[in-house]
């Protein structure tokens, strides 16, 4: 005979049981090959890069079971997420480290819906095998609860170099890479793009890289911009260019209405010619795939809102300065006069409404990022803006970009830039929540 305290104690079991991770990410030593005999050996997730394309529902609760079997602490950045300061993937917002060989549990709301990514958010400082310059990045696409989009094939398209060593080419310490790819081969090297004639193809662009800015180009086509960081832009418009600085995304729509082998590309010549680059091949059509030197077309953020601003915010200054360090040694940053860690938090109040005034003091262009909320763009160098929502905004040398944000998701939050050196040599501050 079976008690009734048995039996509620059996009844309760399967609730005690942790839920299945919906997805698992093993961190672990992956070897690459990029292009034939070429073999990158660095970190990946689940022996590859870029790690397996997370797919998840607006509003969907999900359950990320993380894995480092490295004998290094590491950390996985969901980046563009409105998610909790402890499971966001910052050591410093509180979200704990992973242990080398330990295992780690992220469980959030999947939102806003578009195209994310996740990424190691280790600091490197002179180690050029960790952090961003390794191979942990990943897609995350949340799909939005409603419109699907209208297009036939969808292609997701990661940027990012191999072999990074240090130059001194301008006299401080900057970081150079042997080679690129797009997703995991150099150009010519993979499988190319297969599309048909008259489809609708959306590519969804990440540049995945440590440090570099990317202008792209696709022989023979043009984008339509519809998102950026994943979020719809005010006015989609056609371009014949994209430029992502460090952890941008664009999506764009591409009308597959010119039939050839053609390729996308950076229009750098030297960033192609070492592998960042895919070739789109249309059915029944062969051949050596064309590239076409692309316009000069100069790329500009605001083409993609509505102009104007009307809204007001409490402005929040922040000055970016560079400190020179010496001679064949990296440069320091510094947010209003203090580089990371000796600065002081910025305070704001839940539910107010703040103006990111950045004002780029240096002669380098800095990819910064708002974890945890989305900013929208407001000016960019005195050009007032709107309908813009983004995470990542590149603020160019010499130059001032606003951006808006509502204090509307409690918790520590970290303002960085994304380039990595940029980052681990100070340029870096956090957003902390005053008490009501
Ligand atoms: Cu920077």
């Amino acid at each position: 005979m079976i008690t009734r305290r048995q039996l509620l104690a059996l009844a309760a079991l399967p609730a005690l049981k942790a839920k299945a991770a919906d997805y698992r990410l093993t961190i672990g030593p992956i070897s690459l090959e990029i292009a034939p005999k070429t073999v990158i050996k660095t970190v990946g997730y689940n022996g590859t890069a870029p790690g397996p394309l997370l797919r998840m529902r607006e509003g969907q609760t999900v359950t990320i079971e993380v894995v480092n079997s490295t004998n290094e602490p590491e950390i996985v950045h969901w980046h563009g997420l409105h998610i909790p300061s402890n499971v966001d993937g910052s050591l410093e917002e509180g979200t704990p480290m992973i242990a080398p060989n330990g295992t780690a549990r992220y469980t959030f709301n999947a939102s806003p819906s578009g195209t994310r990514w996740y990424h190691t958010h280790m600091m490197a400082m002179r180690n050029l095998k960790r952090g961003a310059y390794s191979g942990q990045f990943g897609f995350i696409y949340i799909e939005p609860k409603s419109d699907p989009g209208a297009f036939d094939q969808e292609i997701f398209l990661a940027l990012h170099e191999w072999d990074p060593y240090f130059t001194t080419a301008e006299d401080a310490m900057d970081v150079a890479y042997k080679r690129g790819t797009i997703n995991s081969h150099c150009l010519g090297a993979g499988e190319p793009v297969r599309v048909k004639r008259s489809q609708r193809v959306i590519l969804r662009i990440l540049n995945a890289s440590a440090t570099m800015h990317r202008r792209l180009a696709l022989a023979g086509h043009s984008f339509r911009v519809v998102a950026m960081d994943g979020n719809p832009v005010a006015t989609p418009k056609a371009v014949d260019i994209l430029e992502l600085g460090p952890a941008e995304r664009v999506d764009a729509l591409v009308e597959m209405n010119n039939p050839g082998v053609w390729i996308l590309a950076s229009t750098d010549d030297h960033a192609r010619r070492d592998g960042l680059g895919v070739v789109f091949e249309y059915a029944g059509q062969t051949g050596p795939p064309q590239w076409v030197t692309p316009s000069k077309e100069k790329w500009d953020y605001t083409v993609f809102g509505r102009s104007g601003n009307d809204v007001t915010a409490e402005k929040i200054p922040l000055v970016f300065e560079k400190i020179f360090a010496g001679s064949r040694w990296v440069d320091k940053w510094a947010i209003n006069g203090k580089s990371w860690p000796k600065n002081e938090p910025i305070w704001v109040k839940a539910g107010h409404r703040y103006r990111l005034a950045f004002d780029n003091r240096s002669d380098e262009d800095h990819p910064v990022h708002l974890h945890r909320h989305t900013f929208e763009l407001k000016s960019i160098a005195g050009v007032a803006t709107s309908g813009v929502f983004k995470d990542v905004v590149v603020v160019p040398a010499k130059s001032i970009v606003e951006a808006d944000f509502v204090a509307d998701n409690p918790g520590k939050t970290l303002f960085h830039c994304h380039q990595q050196m940029h980052m681990d040599y100070g340029f870096m501050s956090l957003i902390e929540y005053r008490e009501p």
